[in-house]
């Protein structure tokens, strides 16, 4: 795949005179980490269909099972390690108080990668659909950090709350579920005034993730996109780079 050098001097030139910029992360940032994307020909839901997993009837009615799948997924990411795009995309933080980064993956390699070159800030890595590596109590909701290996053998293995005994559970966002009203709308707030949107590595069919491209867009910023597929954004993107993170995201932000 040959991403056309002009584009990518197109997407430079547009990062260059813009003051604020969203990125917009999806599942194929962490694809050349090692980790699967969700609908991808090696997609992570051709084993485990979403609708049996991702939504929290699922885990009312087996939460053994959506435990396997979460905890499966922790060990895959704790073995893979931040590629050279959240790299690129972490040193751009650092350097400019101006990018906002909301990612809708889980795996926390946006966090590792920005960590191994400064502090993290916080208010600035909006991690929209939660994350792998906290749980929340589905009694009394209290949230905790969470990284150890969970024995789904049994319903009494499964991890159960200090403070109330409550069987606890990932604290992500499943379909169906609000997503937090603080991260979103810090996401969109940052949509809203940004002149550019890097959309990189996700089919942009999840909502509300999706939309943040479209608000810079009709609030008159530009769509700079990241992806070796098409996507419903595509149409109303000012730039595609058809080729993987990897290859495009160091050419396009080196030196900005
Ligand atoms: C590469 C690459 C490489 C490969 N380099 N690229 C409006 C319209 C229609 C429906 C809705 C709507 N609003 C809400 C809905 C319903 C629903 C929804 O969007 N459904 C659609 C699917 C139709 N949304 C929700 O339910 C959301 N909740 C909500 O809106 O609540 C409202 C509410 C308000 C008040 C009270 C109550 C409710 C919640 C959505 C949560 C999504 N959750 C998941 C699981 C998170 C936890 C987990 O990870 O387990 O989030 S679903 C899954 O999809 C996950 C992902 O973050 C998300 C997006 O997937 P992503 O990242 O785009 O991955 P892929 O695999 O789809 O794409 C990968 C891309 O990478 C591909 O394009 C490849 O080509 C590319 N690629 N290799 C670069 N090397
Ligand atoms: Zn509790």
């Amino acid at each position: 795949m040959n991403t056309d050098p002009l584009d990518i001097e197109r997407g430079r030139d547009l990062l260059a005179d813009a003051r604020s910029v969203i990125i917009l992360t999806g599942a194929g940032i962490s694809a050349e980490s090692g980790i699967p994307t969700f609908r991808g020909e090696e997609g992570l839901w051709r084993n485990f269909r979403a609708e049996e997993l991702a939504t929290p009837e699922a885990f009312a009615r087996d939460p053994r099972l959506v435990w396997e799948w979460y905890d499966l997924r922790r060990q895959k990411v704790l073995e893979c390690a931040p590629n050279a795009a959240h790299d690129r995309i972490a040193e751009w933080l650092t350097r400019n108080e101006g990018v906002v980064l909301a990612t809708q993956n889980v795996d926390g390699l946006h966090e590792r990668a920005w960590l191994d070159v400064g502090q993290v800030d916080g208010g600035r890595l909006l991690e929209i659909h939660g994350t792998l590596f906290r749980v929340r109590c589905t009694a009394c909701g209290r949230e905790s950090p969470h990284r150890e290996p969970v024995d789904s053998s049994s319903p009494d293995t499964l991890p159960h709350c200090e403070a109330c005994g409550g069987l606890l559970r990932p604290a992500v966002v499943w379909f169906g579920e609000a997503l937090d009203p603080a991260i979103i709308g810090g996401a969109f707030e940052a949509a809203e005034g940004a002149d550019v949107c890097v959309v990189v590595g996700t089919s942009a069919v999840v909502q509300p993730a999706a939309s943040l491209a479209t608000v810079t867009r009709e609030t008159g910023g530009r769509i700079i996109e990241i992806n070796p597929e098409s996507t419903p954004l595509t149409p109303i993107c000012d730039v595609s780079l058809r080729g993987t993170a990897v290859a495009c995201v160091p050419a396009l932000l080196s030196d900005i």
